[in-house]
């Protein structure tokens, strides 16, 4: 049977995919193992943005597998309202504990698009609960992206992913990016330069009246909008701002968490607290989709006020899945037995000098780092933004390294398991594939 005819016809409509572009010359990948992919034909592909910045351990980890399997035949599903199974309360635990102090409370979700709406709802409640319901307004951020669904949308900031849309979800605002080529390109981790970004906030406040405002959300770092690193001095100042006007504060760690800056989350990397942060991808290793809010004590202490009953009305059949929390515990503890949570730390240096090796190279305009996170930035073919950059991501792929392409962007994050000598190759083949381009 010759497959590419039938995929040409095939019932998958493919997210975020040019479906028939796609179909008419697919990349099928088969099995996974560490570092690798491997292709439907045969060909090794070493993995440089852990499937979709989600397998922080490399694939098909022994401990992972064996943990879902064993689960699956022990109890395939149980509910979580009003019910629960003991393996939920663990696993909520265990994150309790690789948590900022304080973050002593969890809410289960299916992914990072569920964590974000959660989190914004969370929000909104939290100061219906406290008799400031008034505070109604939602702050995203340009270039943010907190999923897909309605809520993380519409305080999202790629255009694209907005515009076909409607109307969305009323009083959400947004403060500009961080994005400064300028002044910023090529820096080496955080930018010196753009700590004055965070006084659009104050902009907004003086705007709106702080006092309508629930929450800002912001990603740590970017990740979609192509590894946005946030300029020195601007995360605190952006604390300080939410801080003095009594504004939840929402970390997007759905990428930056799990170890991928070097430190288990993002807050202990920068050493600013949100009152909120949302995770996914890497908690189950990209096994089992699921997602999580992480709320600090005195969020949760909020709803516990009210009169007896349910204190939130929210959650999915799913919440709290025994597949995803027997894969989440697997994954815990394959980060602490091998040190993943912090090993970025120790690759850092090694990844942002094979990155900025490629400055002055034809084509590149930007590099960005910071843990294992990096983007190269392509020049935009005149009238043709993209076409570039995708171009380089085929050639990478057909010289055995998966790399993520999104807009004139080339993304970079290996599973944290990754060698020196990967790092090398990714980059190596990445100059290649440059040099070819026209
Ligand atoms: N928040 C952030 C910060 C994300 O990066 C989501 C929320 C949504 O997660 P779910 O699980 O609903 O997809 C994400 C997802 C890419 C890319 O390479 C990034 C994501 C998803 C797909 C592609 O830019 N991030």
């Amino acid at each position: 049977m010759n497959k590419r005819v039938d995929l040409e016809q095939s019932a998958f409509w493919m997210p975020f995919t040019a479906n028939r572009q796609f179909k008419k010359t697919p990349r099928l990948l088969a099995r996974a193992e560490g570092m690798y992919y491997w292709t439907e034909d045969g060909r090794q592909l070493l993995d440089g943005q852990a499937g979709l910045w989600c397998v922080n351990a490399g694939h098909c980890r022994p401990k992972i597998v064996e943990a879902v399997r064993r689960q699956v035949g022990e109890m395939d599903f149980a509910p979580t309202f009003n019910m629960g199974h003991p393996i939920a309360f663990e696993f909520a635990e265990r994150l309790a504990a690789v948590a900022p102090a304080g973050f002593s409370r969890v809410f289960f979700t299916n992914s990072g698009s569920e964590s974000a709406d959660t989190a914004l709802k969370i929000a909104l409640a939290y100061h219906r609960a406290r008799g400031e319901g008034q505070r109604f307004r939602l702050i995203g951020r340009e270039r943010g992206y907190h999923g897909v669904n309605f809520g993380g949308m519409a305080v999202g900031g790629i255009p694209s992913n907005r515009k076909v849309f409607g109307p969305g979800v009323a009083g959400v605002d947004h403060i500009r990016h961080t994005h400064d080529p300028a002044r910023s390109a090529f820096s080496r981790g955080q930018p010196v330069h753009g700590a004055d970004f965070a006084e659009e906030l104050e902009r907004l406040c003086a705007f709106h009246d702080p006092s309508t405002i629930a929450a800002v959300i912001v990603e740590p770092v970017a990740g979609s909008a192509g590894v946005l690193v946030p300029p020195k001095g601007y995360l605190e100042r952006l604390r300080e701002i939410c801080t003095k006007h009594g504004i939840l504060l929402i970390f997007d760690e759905v990428i930056t968490g799990f170890g991928r800056l070097g430190q288990p989350f993002a807050s202990h990397r920068f050493g600013v607290m949100p009152d909120l942060f949302t995770v996914a991808k890497g908690m189950t290793n990209g096994t089992v989709p699921m997602g999580a809010v992480f709320a600090r004590d005195s969020v949760y202490e909020a709803f516990m006020q009210g009169p007896d009953g349910i204190e939130l009305f929210h959650g999915y059949t799913y919440s709290g899945h025994p597949l995803g929390c027997a894969a989440g515990i697997a994954t815990l503890e394959t980060y602490e037995e091998e040190g993943l949570l912090t090993r970025g730390a120790s690759l850092e240096k090694h990844f942002e000098d094979c990155l900025h090796a490629l400055k002055g190279t034809r084509h590149v305009i930007d590099l960005r780092n910071i843990g294992l996170m990096g983007a190269v930035e392509l020049e935009p073919r005149p009238s043709r933004p993209g076409a570039r950059a995708y171009e380089a991501f085929l050639k990478c792929f057909e010289a055995g390294v998966l790399v993520r392409w999104t807009g004139d962007t080339l993304a970079f994050s290996p599973p944290l398991i990754v060698e020196k000598p990967q790092i090398e190759r990714i980059f190596d083949t990445l100059r290649g594939a440059i040099a070819a381009l026209a």
